[in-house]
């Protein structure tokens, strides 16, 4: 299967919750890399339902009596233009600011500069 979708600026709180060791932890667990402490966010022109594609489930943890929540990832392969394309894995936590139309992405190397994507441009998404 195969979306496209534009990349778009987050407010960078991605990064904070990626650079978590418990959740840098279960992404290593749970796709075989160390994410990137970051996230690139794609936006879609419909609404995206992860769970139509079996998605991993997480479990949250707390940490000094802060809960940090669960959610659910994704394998996908993400392509610019030219088609070069990164193994990598949506992320969808289960509290976001984000609609269902904007995903986030984790990869093990930092997408903007590996893929050169810069706002507005086009990926797509193959899972
Ligand atoms: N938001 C929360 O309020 N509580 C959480 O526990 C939480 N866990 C998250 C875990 C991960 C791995 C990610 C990527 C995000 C999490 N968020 C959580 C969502 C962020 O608050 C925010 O909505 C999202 O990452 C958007 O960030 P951006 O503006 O950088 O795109």
């Amino acid at each position: 299967m195969e979306i496209f979708g534009n990349v778009v600026s987050g407010l960078g709180e991605g990064r904070f919750f990626v650079g978590l060791t418990p959740y840098k932890n279960k992404f290593e667990e749970l796709t075989g890399f160390i994410p990137f402490e970051g996230t690139l966010n794609v936006k879609l022109k419909h609404n995206f339902n992860l769970d139509n594609f079996n998605p991993i489930e997480f479990d949250g943890f707390e940490i000094n009596g802060k809960r940090y929540f669960g959610g659910k990832v994704l394998l996908i392969k993400l392509f610019n233009k030219h088609g070069n394309f990164v193994n990598c894995a949506i992320v969808a936590p289960k509290k976001t600011d984000h609609s269902k139309k904007t995903l986030e992405i984790i990869a093990p190397i930092q997408l903007r500069k590996f893929l050169s994507l810069n706002n507005s441009n086009v990926v797509k998404i193959v899972i």
